[in-house]
């Protein structure tokens, strides 16, 4: 048929054979698509920009996953097989770490769909390219290419899910997102290794400058591309290439300006159109987004009024102290964020012990580890465990007060844990009991 000399030395005749059983319909769909847009310089322009953003969703995902502490087994998912990674301590400094990689993990992952969107929308009449492979290579490729598209579209899908639903579906949604980043990343790599090439050509047979001051009337189609990307007989231009690209770009502006919002403090905050709750939070000191309130966490407040005492476990010995009692002792202040694995965050000034000084009377004052338990009897987020570095920071408290009024119950009154660049999910709110570990000799 059109290329007797396909390339790819797959067996003439059966490649023939093939092509003869095209499925009905493949022709009329392929030649539907006529945009004289689509071409390799198109595809390259997308592909560049995702080339040197995913990278950054990638890691800072993974980083979001050690910041957990999988060396305790509270990352999720918690068994990950021989895909674990290099065990390390993540670091308290500096305090706006956490905050900065989930808000880079989330943000970027929302404000890239338009560009994944544009990229697929560039290729999409090869999905239907008959016959479906011309060697045993390209199939592999095609293959790869089916874990790359279902994989991107799998983890936007299921990350956004996630910051709209949060936990309901918690559990699930870790073990499918980590799993599904590898898959996605492994056919990611495979793409750019295969693809890089293409790419670089691509841009160089058209310089940017004069493509995108190229108006829809002069828009012309790309000649011929060993891919196939330009359509067999392109129709007139609807848009420009200047347009098409100003259109994804707008489009990730939008959802960026929808989006960032959620990690500033102040009036801008409301921006955050995309932020999914705690949009409300109220005036005042305690002013700032709460995600589980006290009600929803089954806090009575017989449990945190005047009966209230924490207990503090160390090296054979048990302390037990009331309110009046922490606050008796030295008092420290600190300005540190809250970052939520849903991607907001806010900065708050809390006044509260020191975790070291709580792990001193404990007598355990350089422990190997502390297990933080909550009044709450269910939920998920009930109990954290902190590295050592994380309970000696001098910054890192057992808050009893924030932005000089005591914390109201929905901040977790009548005490929380607030630790620098620790995960939100790990600031324990409501605590009643913190366990020090001895370092095991050796
Ligand atoms: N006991 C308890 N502590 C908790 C939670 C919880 O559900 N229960 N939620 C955590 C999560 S996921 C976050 S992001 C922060 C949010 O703190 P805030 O509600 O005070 O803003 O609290 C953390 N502490
Ligand atoms: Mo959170």
């Amino acid at each position: 048929m059109d290329d007797p000399t396909d390339g790819y030395g797959a067996p003439r005749r059966f490649w023939r054979a093939l092509d003869r059983r095209r499925p009905p319909g493949t022709d009329a769909v392929t030649h539907g698509w006529r945009s004289p847009l689509r071409g390799p310089w198109l595809t390259s322009v997308y592909g560049l920009a995702l080339l040197v953003t995913l990278p950054l969703v990638i890691i800072t995902g993974l980083l979001d996953y050690a910041a957990y502490g999988p060396q305790f087994g509270q990352a999720l998912p918690t068994d990950v097989g021989w895909l674990r990674l290099p065990p390390f301590d993540w670091p308290t400094r500096p305090s706006w770490l956490f905050r900065l990689t989930q808000g880079l993990h989330v943000g970027l992952g929302i404000v890239l769909i338009p560009v994944v969107l544009g990229k697929l929308w560039s290729v999409i009449p090869k999905l239907f390219d008959w016959p479906p492979a011309r060697s045993v290579a390209q199939l592999l490729e095609r293959l790869s290419l089916l874990l790359l598209v279902g994989g991107i579209l799998f983890q936007i899908a299921t990350g956004l899910l996630n910051i709209q639903y949060s936990y309901l579906f918690g559990f699930d949604f870790y073990t499918a997102h980590y799993f599904g980043a590898w898959v996605f990343t492994a056919a990611f790599v495979v793409h750019v290794v295969l693809k890089l090439p293409r790419l670089v050509t691509a841009l160089r047979s058209r310089p940017a400058r004069a493509e995108l001051g190229t108006a829809r009337t002069r828009t012309r189609p790309e000649p011929p591309d060993p891919d196939r990307l330009v359509p067999p007989r392109p129709g007139p231009a609807t848009v420009s290439r200047r347009g098409a690209v100003a259109l994804v770009g707008g489009g990730s502006l939008l959802l960026a300006a929808l989006t960032f919002g959620q990690s500033l403090d102040g009036p801008l905050r409301r921006t955050a159109l995309l932020l999914p709750r705690g949009r409300e939070p109220g005036g005042g000191p305690n002013g700032f987004p709460v995600n589980r309130s006290a009600a929803a966490a089954g806090i009575q407040a017989a449990d945190t009024g005047p009966g209230w005492r924490l207990t503090l476990r160390g090296a054979g010995r048990t302390v037990t102290l009331d309110r009046a009692g922490l606050l008796a002792m030295a008092q420290h202040t600190a300005s540190l964020p809250i970052a939520c694995v849903e991607g907001w965050s806010t900065q708050q000034t809390w006044t509260g012990v020191r975790l070291r000084d709580l792990a001193a009377l404990a007598g355990l004052p350089d422990p190997a580890a502390a297990h933080v338990r909550s009044l709450e009897r269910a939920g998920l987020f009930r109990q954290a465990t902190l590295q050592a570095n994380q309970v000696l920071d001098a910054d890192s408290l057992l808050a009893l007060r924030v932005n000089g009024v005591d914390l109201s119950p929905d901040h977790g009154f009548p005490a929380r844990i607030i630790v620098p660049a620790l995960p939100g999910v790990h600031c324990t709110k409501w605590v009643t009991d913190i366990e020090f570990r001895a370092r095991s000799d050796g």
